[in-house]
Formats: C-alpha cells, sequence, structure tokens
C-alpha cells in the first residue's frame, strides 16, 4: 500500500478535507504546511509573526520558512522508526520541490504518489467563500489562484515527468471525491 502521498491542487480544491480524512483512516501523519503556519500564527511566534501578513495578501511565504518545519517533521517522523505521511499544500513551487526531493532522498523515503486534485475556478472561489477564513475575501482569493498558476501549477508537469501525478476530479461530495481518491491510490501499482 502506498504511504507516503502528496496532495496538489488549486486553493479550495479541499486538498485539507481529503488530506485530513484519508490520514486519519490509514494512520498517516498529515503534514499541512497551511495548518502548521496558522498554529504559527496563533502562537504568536517570530515565524508566525513573518507568516501572518503574506497570508492575508495571498502570497506564498518563504521558502526558508516552510522548509525548516517540513524538515522538522519529516525528521522526526524518520528518527521515530517512519510510517507514511501525507504532505498537503507542500511543495507549493519548484525550488521547495527539489528541496524537498533532497530531504527524502537523505532519510530514503521517496514519494509514492501525488494526488493532483482539480475543479473549475467558479466553484473553487465559491468554496472559499464559504469556508470565510481570513484569507478568503474574493480579491485574496484571485490573487491566490494568479500564485497558484504561476508558482504551483509547474509541480504538475514536474511530477508527471517522473511518472508520480494521478488527477482526480474534485468536484462532487467528500465522500465521492474521497472514493476517487482510494481508488486512485490503491488502483495504481
Ligand atoms: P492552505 O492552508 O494550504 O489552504 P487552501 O489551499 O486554501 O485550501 P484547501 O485546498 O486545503 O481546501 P479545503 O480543504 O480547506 O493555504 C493557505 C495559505 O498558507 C497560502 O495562501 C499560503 O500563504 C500559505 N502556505 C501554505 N503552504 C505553503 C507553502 N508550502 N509555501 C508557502 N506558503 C504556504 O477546502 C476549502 C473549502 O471547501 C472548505 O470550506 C471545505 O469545507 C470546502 N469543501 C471541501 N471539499 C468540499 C466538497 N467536496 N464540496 C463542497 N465543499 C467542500
Amino acid at each position: 500500500m502506498k504511504n507516503r502521498l502528496l496532495f496538489l491542487g488549486p486553493p479550495g480544491a479541499g486538498k485539507g478535507t481529503q488530506a485530513q480524512q484519508l490520514a486519519s483512516v490509514r494512520g498517516l501523519l498529515h503534514l499541512s504546511t497551511g495548518d502548521l503556519l496558522r498554529a504559527e500564527v496563533a502562537a504568536g511566534t517570530e515565524l508566525g509573526r513573518q507568516a501572518e501578513a503574506v497570508m492575508a495578501r495571498g502570497e506564498l511565504v518563504s521558502d526558508a520558512l516552510v522548509l525548516a518545519i517540513v524538515r522538522d517533521r519529516l525528521e522526526a517522523q524518520a528518527a521515530s522508526g517512519g510510517g507514511g505521511w501525507l504532505l498537503d499544500g507542500f511543495p507549493r513551487n519548484l525550488a521547495q520541490a527539489e528541496a524537498l526531493g533532497q530531504l527524502l532522498e537523505e532519510l530514503e523515503q521517496p514519494i509514492e504518489l501525488v494526488v493532483l486534485m482539480e475543479l473549475h475556478d467558479a466553484v473553487l472561489i465559491q468554496r472559499l467563500l464559504n469556508r470565510g477564513r481570513t484569507d478568503d475575501n474574493e480579491q485574496v482569493i484571485r490573487h491566490r489562484l494568479d500564485v497558484y498558476r504561476q508558482q504551483t501549477a509547474p509541480l504538475i508537469q514536474y511530477y508527471r515527468e517522473r511518472g508520480l501525478l494521478q488527477p482526480v476530479e474534485a468536484d462532487g461530495t467528500v465522500e465521492e471525491i474521497a472514493a476517487r481518491i482510494g481508488t486512485a491510490i490503491d488502483g495504481t501499482a
């Protein structure tokens, strides 16, 4: 069974929703860089202070900050005897993907599958407006979609070339999408 997974897709595609559920069912470490950054903001740490304004504008937090967080968690997981993980919302650009590749090579834990959640902009925008987080107003959402297209979407080709990409239609109910993701993970050799 594949248990080193990465979820890729535009903001609002439901990465967090699906990742949380799947990680809990399969006993994987769920690593959401968005959640980890929001926890730093809530705790008022120096890192949180640096991230807060950037997130409110819908831009990407610096690679160095995000990488430090991810490295910490993955090294701790490897040291505690391994086990699977699910990366949600990371990497978000090519530099992060390259750094992740190096880290996973050091840990001898290569990615087994990248699930790409695909959804139309109109549905994404409506979901995020309904969610209503502080960075979920229409202007910021549109900016996040632009940032996704410019910086994150190139990862689709990056992981396709490495034979890891598995697209999943992310429209429908949470249960329908969970079933599609399960098939994508278990149905690929
Ligand atoms: P994230 O926290 O990653 O959030 P997201 O991409 O906006 O949402 P996601 O796709 O997880 O959707 P969700 O399940 O919540 O990023 C936030 C910010 O953090 C970024 O803009 C950036 O500033 C920063 N950041 C994070 N990672 C970074 C990194 N690696 N580098 C730099 N910066 C980084 O679903 C959205 C809504 O839809 C929810 O309300 C949900 O309930 C609903 N929903 C889900 N599935 C549904 C369904 N099937 N039907 C109807 N509604 C559904």
